[in-house]
């Protein structure tokens, strides 16, 4: 699988997306705080895809399991690549790009390869820094040989990697202790779980932020949507926190330019209790240095790529005639079994 396999167009918006049969991939982007260390402000992303149908928004939770398992692995290739060719408008502060790697797809060696080869060339066409990537590995049964392989491989090549949906299961701990991660997210059902369960489950809650930091590991909150719950994370002292009542995820093109515009200072928050700094140590300290150099540097420059341009409209889309296209990142004409297989 190359990077011309995977239906990419640039818009005149600048924008980017992917085609998967009658769907058009787009780029979402939640923005991730940073609570520790200092003034919270946005310190990264998680791109999430957005599937489009005839220009009418359809939920991911529908979406994916329409996706045939030997398809999925193509419609991940995709969505990471748009992200990452989206980010640069996106993520002006320098922030880290979460991107998330379902580890059941990764069948073969090859896989994992080619991906990561995909991962590779976007970064080069966006000029984006290669330390500024988080691969969030998310929760699936998987070979765990498989697993080792695909974690190593990203660390490899320098990016950072993170455990999705890290809950209170034995596994857990296992998956903790063999892929070693630079980032935790705790599960946000399982949060919310124990922020509900009261006082135990708060200082549950805070007693595992330690355990992990004392181990070097940065901890993340997903999930939180109320304030109180906002309350409790800054108390856990959690160095990262994402949720609804932080910030929704936008879909490309984003106007974060004007959320950040009404961030209270270098504070962050839009409600009317912004997230108060939390002066303790933390394991972000270790990567302040290279967070701050990362922050200040000036970006290495896009190279320059032939894509092909899309009509502005995104009915236009699906125009059958797109599958002549070869050029650049290239358009392939959805299985002919496709309709089938999805209807
Ligand atoms: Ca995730």
């Amino acid at each position: 699988m190359k990077l011309a396999d995977l239906h990419l167009r640039r818009h005149d918006d600048g924008t980017y997306t992917a085609i998967w049969g009658p769907f058009l991939l787009k780029s979402g982007f939640q923005p991730i705080f940073r609570m520790t260390g200092g003034p919270a402000r946005i310190g990264a992303f998680e791109a999430l895809c957005r599937p489009f149908r005839d220009g009418v928004p359809s939920s991911p939770g529908k979406f994916f399991p329409l996706v045939p398992k030997d398809e999925g692995y193509l419609v991940e290739l995709q969505t990471r690549a748009v992200h990452v060719l989206n980010a640069p408008a996106v993520l002006t502060g320098n922030e880290w790009l979460f991107l998330n790697f379902d580890p059941s797809m990764f069948t073969s060696r090859g896989k994992i390869l080619d991906a990561l080869a995909i991962l590779n060339e976007t970064i080069a066409i966006a000029g984006f820094d290669r330390k500024r990537i988080v691969c969030e590995v998310t929760e699936h049964r998987t070979d765990e040989a498989q697993l080792l392989s695909l974690v190593s491989a990203m660390r490899e090549r320098g990016f950072k990697v993170a455990v999705d949906d890290y809950g209170a299961d034995d596994s857990d701990m296992e998956r903790v202790r063999k892929l070693s991660p630079d980032i935790l997210k705790f599960d946000a059902y399982w949060i919310t779980k124990l922020m509900d369960s009261g006082t135990a489950g708060a200082d549950l809650l805070k007693e595992m932020v330690t355990t992990f930091r004392d181990k070097g590991i940065i901890t993340l909150f997903e999930g939180i949507e109320e304030s109180w719950q906002l309350d409790l994370a800054v108390d856990c002292q959690v160095d990262f926190v994402q949720g609804y009542v932080l910030a929704r995820p936008q879909t490309v093109p984003t106007n974060f330019h004007d959320f950040r515009a009404k961030l209270p200072g270098a504070g962050a928050g839009t409600g009317s209790q912004p997230p108060t700094r939390v002066p303790v140590k933390s394991s972000l300290d270790a990567w302040d240095k290279q967070y701050s150099e990362l922050m200040d540097a000036p970006q290495p420059q896009p190279v320059a790529v032939n894509a092909p341009r899309a009509p502005s409209s995104e009915q236009s889309q699906m125009r059958p005639d797109y599958a002549a296209d070869s050029t650049g990142f290239g358009v392939r004409r959805p299985p002919a079994t496709f309709g089938k297989r999805t209807r």
